[in-house]
């Protein structure tokens, strides 16, 4: 399965991004926990353009915590930068705002001296569905940003207001123009961050399964109550039989079955694995 999605409105938002940019203190940089290396979009480097960032580590509930704390160091070790590790969807989360006091300590210190007033501004970036709109909301301590589970949510760029001295910016999600590595874009789509009608679901079915098999078996036969195969075709078959899933005339229903992995998935029921490799980073 070849994945590609880098429909004309992101391009647009790689262009508001660069814009945008020149008021930006410091950058939010959200990242899917599940898939932390292959959430880095090759396009944002060159528009963050030496601004600090703080990589946001969202959606940490759903990933095993000794894993995530390997990626925590290694997003530690990048330079003008910090980290944070949270689920954003638990409400008045304080890391993220002592985070970015921290990173921008000495620019808050410098307007105070003068005694000015100033509002520092922060820009949430990431691919779609890492939870961007969902941080603007936790941190704003209201829904003002439209969220869901599916990628391309949101838009168009909006301002939230967060406190007297900060706002921050929620922005669409971006991929970029091709993958490189097919491994990242099968990720990607596991995650929900590619838009399910460009992708073949039978395949991406198939390929969760295989990584399923290979990295978390577990996962599987505690999630369907089913002996775990090694080929991944017999094993959603083996599925299939299992919920009993039929069409008129009793044939089996594979493409509910797909259906129900791929959410099940991206819900977070089929085990806490994190699907990049540390060893994969180039
Ligand atoms: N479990 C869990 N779910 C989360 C977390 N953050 C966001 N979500 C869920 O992830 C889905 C996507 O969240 P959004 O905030 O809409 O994602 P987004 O990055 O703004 O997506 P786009 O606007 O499409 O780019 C929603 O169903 C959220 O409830 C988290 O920390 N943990
Ligand atoms: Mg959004």
């Amino acid at each position: 399965m070849k994945i590609n999605w880098f429909p004309g409105h992101m391009r647009k938002t790689l262009k508001t991004l660069s814009d945008e940019i020149k008021n930006i203190d410091v950058v939010l940089y959200v990242l899917d926990s599940r898939a932390p290396y292959s959430c880095l979009n090759p396009s944002f480097i060159k528009i963050i353009n030496n601004k600090p960032i703080i990589y946001v580590l969202n959606k940490a509930d759903l990933v095993d915590n000794d894993e995530l704390k390997k990626w925590k160091k290694y997003f530690d070790s990048l330079p003008n930068s910090s980290t944070v590790s949270l689920n954003s969807t638990i409400s008045k989360n304080k890391q993220i705002i002592n985070a970015i006091k921290n990173i921008l300590q000495s620019k808050i210190d410098y307007y105070l001296s003068k005694g000015a007033k100033k509002t520092f501004r922060a820009m949430i970036i990431g691919v779609p569905n890492c939870g961007k709109s969902t941080l603007a909301n936790n941190l704003c301590g209201k829904a003002k940003a439209v969220t869901g589970n599916k990628a391309g949510v949101t838009k168009t760029k909006q301002w939230v207001k967060v406190d007297t001295w900060i706002e921050v910016l929620d922005t669409p999600g971006t991929l970029w123009p091709s993958f490189d590595d097919q491994k990242v874009a099968h990720h990607l789509a596991f995650i929900g961050s590619i838009k399910e009608e460009v992708l073949n679901k039978d395949d991406l079915a198939i390929e969760l399964l295989k990584w399923l098999q290979e990295n978390n078996p577990l996962a599987i036969s505690n999630r369907y109550g089913v002996q775990v195969d090694d080929d991944p075709i017999v094993l959603l078959e083996t599925i299939t039989q299992k919920m009993g899933f039929k069409l008129k005339g009793n044939e089996p229903d594979y493409d509910r079955v797909i259906s129900m992995i791929i959410t099940d998935y991206k819900n977070g029921k089929l085990g806490n694995k994190i699907l990049d490799k540390l060893e994969d980073i180039r």
